[in-house]
């Protein structure tokens, strides 16, 4: 059933609002039938005061925001994590920053941005989008990583990514700091067989040096990850790059590999078209699909408080949300890592807020594109794993 699928809007079609109202009006109503009838026979009927009737006892579902167990936007919780290709879309969290080298706490990212996703409803006014009606989601929970070891963290965390990629559910990871960027896409290259995978990495940091007070610390994953000949180093692009807090080391392996780099000044005089149409020919230069590590803190750092690494001079918000959505619609997507959201340094949870609407847009640009809901597992998925994609580092 759809709301009123006959709404004509009653003016020009130039205005967004115009046609926000049109699409709305198409949109079923099911999901939240269903969640609604749920919660009644869950949660039990009202006291006999209460006028809306669809209100339970208990809360069960969206309502009431201020309420609830937080899973991500309360999708339900995947208890069982073999049964994640039953669903459209996974959330995982990855409660890992022993990758940091200057403010930790991203290991609360995840519970961070779980907490803050409560706000949200499932859907966007502009976009036309209800998550609840044309997406199954779940949140399975977090990988168990060992905090007094990357490399062991690294382990859980490909094993982690390789199971929900290869079952088909379109994977969604809570960060954790930088250096899950190496071990996530891992375990995508396990599974792609002879296939590519391109980086659309988003960060004021280039994060590609090899070691960083000696280990594989959050300054490092392109470095490792572009070893791997399913992730090569001239489809890595690096959109938002500049400032104080990028490493000389790290600028020279980008010039080395030829990785692809625009600065905000690069983005914001081209313009976003024109940027989303640089990344997007650099990514999808002889591969199959591409994988998007979003820092938050490209993002300018009067928005995002609660990061690693603030750096200020970065995109606003409203300029990195079109970059993504160009970007998305129009790539062949595998995957979304949102990393360095730090609660203990943010303020009135804003950015982990921020990462929130980084993710929830992509779902709704995926939904837009067709790629969401999957009607059919992507050919580039290899069910074999392969796990020798990259070689012994110590
Ligand atoms: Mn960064």
């Amino acid at each position: 059933m759809t709301n009123e699928p006959n709404f004509q809007a009653p003016n020009s079609f130039s205005f967004e609002a115009q046609r926000a109202l049109e699409r709305e009006a198409r949109l079923p109503l099911t999901g939240w039938q269903q969640e609604v009838s749920k919660g009644l026979e869950y949660g039990l009927e009202a006291a006999d005061s209460i006028r809306d009737r669809s209100i339970p006892t208990f809360s069960r579902g969206e309502l009431p925001h201020y309420a609830g167990i937080n899973t991500f936007l309360k999708a339900p919780y995947l208890e069982d994590v073999r049964k994640v290709g039953e669903y459209d879309v996974a959330i995982v969290g990855i409660p890992h920053d022993s990758g940091t080298t200057y403010r930790p706490g991203t290991r609360f990212g995840p519970q961070g941005i779980r907490r803050i996703s409560a706000l949200y409803t499932p859907y966007n006014f502009e976009l036309g989008v209800d998550l609840r009606e044309q997406i199954t989601l779940c949140d399975v929970g977090d990988v168990f990583t060992i905090p007094a070891n990357n490399e062991k963290s690294f382990d859980q965390i490909s094993k982690g990514v390789a199971h929900v990629f290869a079952s088909g559910a379109f994977p969604i990871l809570l960060g954790g700091d930088h250096s899950i960027g190496f071990p996530t896409v891992r375990g995508v290259c396990r599974h792609l067989g002879d296939k590519k995978v391109g980086i659309i990495h988003f960060d004021r940091h280039v994060d590609t040096q090899e070691t960083d007070l000696d280990e594989r610390m959050h300054t490092c994953p392109w470095f490792h990850a572009t070893n791997m000949a399913n992730a090569p180093a001239k489809n890595l692009v690096q959109l938002g790059i500049g400032g104080w807090q990028v490493p000389r080391q790290g600028v020279k392996v980008c010039r080395d590999r030829a990785t692809n780099i625009l600065t905000v000044t690069d983005i914001t005089e081209m313009g976003i078209d024109a940027a989303a149409e640089f990344a997007l020919e650099r990514a999808l230069d002889g591969t199959d699909c591409v994988w998007i590590s979003f820092d938050i803190d490209c993002i300018d750092a009067g928005f995002v408080p609660g990061t690693g690494w603030p750096e200020p001079g970065g995109l606003l918000p409203r300029e990195a949300l079109a970059l993504l959505g160009k970007i998305v619609q129009r790539a062949p997507i595998c995957g979304l890592e949102v990393v360095e959201v730090s609660p203990p340094y943010d303020v009135s949870d804003m950015t982990a807020l921020m990462a929130t609407r980084v993710i929830c847009d992509t779902m709704a640009h995926l939904v837009i594109s067709g790629q969401l809901p999957r009607r059919e597992k992507p050919a580039y998925i290899h069910a074999e794993a392969n796990m020798a994609v990259d070689q012994a580092w110590s």
